[in-house]
């Protein structure tokens, strides 16, 4: 399986890898669904809601500096590091990403959409267009910190990420969609493939005529329209798919 996935996407103008949470487990970031899964543990509408914000804003900020706490101490793993390395080799490579961590920037990958935000921006709750950076270092980053932060102008600061029941941003999603309808083969990485609109873009891509090859540990609920299935930790595969193409 691995040879004919290697030769499609050396034979490639486009290729797109589409990741999820899998591709950040062996860096040591809790997925969302898995056995160590966050939503083991919390439940999402109670902390990745706009409603859930409005009723306790200290219990959700609470949760981001746990998450942000937990990035803070990771690198980015193997498999973020072969996807930097496949865009630097083929025409043209995109990374569509579910994640908020911001791995793989860190890995070196120049072309990344991030579809969900990313944990360590905030944006003021008025004006949603006053984004504060706050790599480890901005106020609402100390874990124990029960201070609520807020914008220059007063009002509370919420994550800069897309929170369920929320819209995705326009542009952001017309890009992904552009990405994925123009791609020759995409790369489905370490995702249950739940979420939508998201979970939506394989079939676009298919429907396009793309090759689609899923990498990840388990069947997900994308398995069935994969054209090929790599099955193993991202962190393997991706590194030797990288070493055959
Ligand atoms: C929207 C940021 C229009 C947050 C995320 C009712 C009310 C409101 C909305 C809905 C509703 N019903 C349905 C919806 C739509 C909803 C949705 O799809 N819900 C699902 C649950 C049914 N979607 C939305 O709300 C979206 N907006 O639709 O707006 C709208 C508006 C109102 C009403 C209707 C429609 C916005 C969704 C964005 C939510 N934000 N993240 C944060 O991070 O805090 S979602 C979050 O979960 C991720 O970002 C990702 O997108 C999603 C799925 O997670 P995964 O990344 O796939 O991770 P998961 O743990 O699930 O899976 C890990 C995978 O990795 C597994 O397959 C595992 O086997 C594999 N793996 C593990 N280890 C490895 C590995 N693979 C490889 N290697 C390994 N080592």
């Amino acid at each position: 399986m691995l040879p004919a996935v290697a030769d499609a996407v050396r034979a490639a103008r486009s290729v797109v890898a589409l990741t999820g949470a899998g591709i950040s487990a062996e860096s040591g970031v809790p997925t969302f669904r898995g056995e160590e899964g966050l939503w083991r543990s919390f439940r999402p509408e109670d902390l990745a809601t706009a409603d859930a914000f409005a009723r306790d804003p200290s219990l959700v900020w609470r949760w981001y500096r746990w998450r942000r706490q937990i990035i803070a101490g990771v690198r980015p793993n193997p498999g973020h590091v072969a996807l930097a390395r496949l865009e630097a080799r083929l025409p043209r490579f995109t990374v569509l990403t579910q994640n908020v961590d911001g791995l793989h920037g860190l890995a070196g990958s120049a072309s990344v959409v991030e579809l969900h935000g990313n944990i360590w921006r905030a944006r003021c709750t008025v004006e949603p267009g006053r984004i504060v950076d706050e790599r480890p270092s901005g106020p609402s980053c100390s874990p124990d910190s029960n201070e609520l932060p807020r914008c220059g102008c007063g009002a509370l600061l919420r994550p800069d990420i897309v929170w369920f029941g929320e819209t995705l941003d326009a542009g952001v999603l017309a890009q992904a969609a552009e990405a994925v309808r123009t791609c020759d083969v995409l790369l489905i990485v370490g995702t249950s493939g739940l979420v939508y609109p998201v979970a939506a873009l394989p079939e676009a891509a298919r429907h396009a005529g793309a090759t689609l090859v899923e990498i990840n540990v388990a069947r997900t609920s994308l398995t069935v329209i994969m054209d090929h299935v790599l099955r193993g930790p991202a962190g393997v595969v991706l590194p030797a798919l990288d070493a055959a193409v």
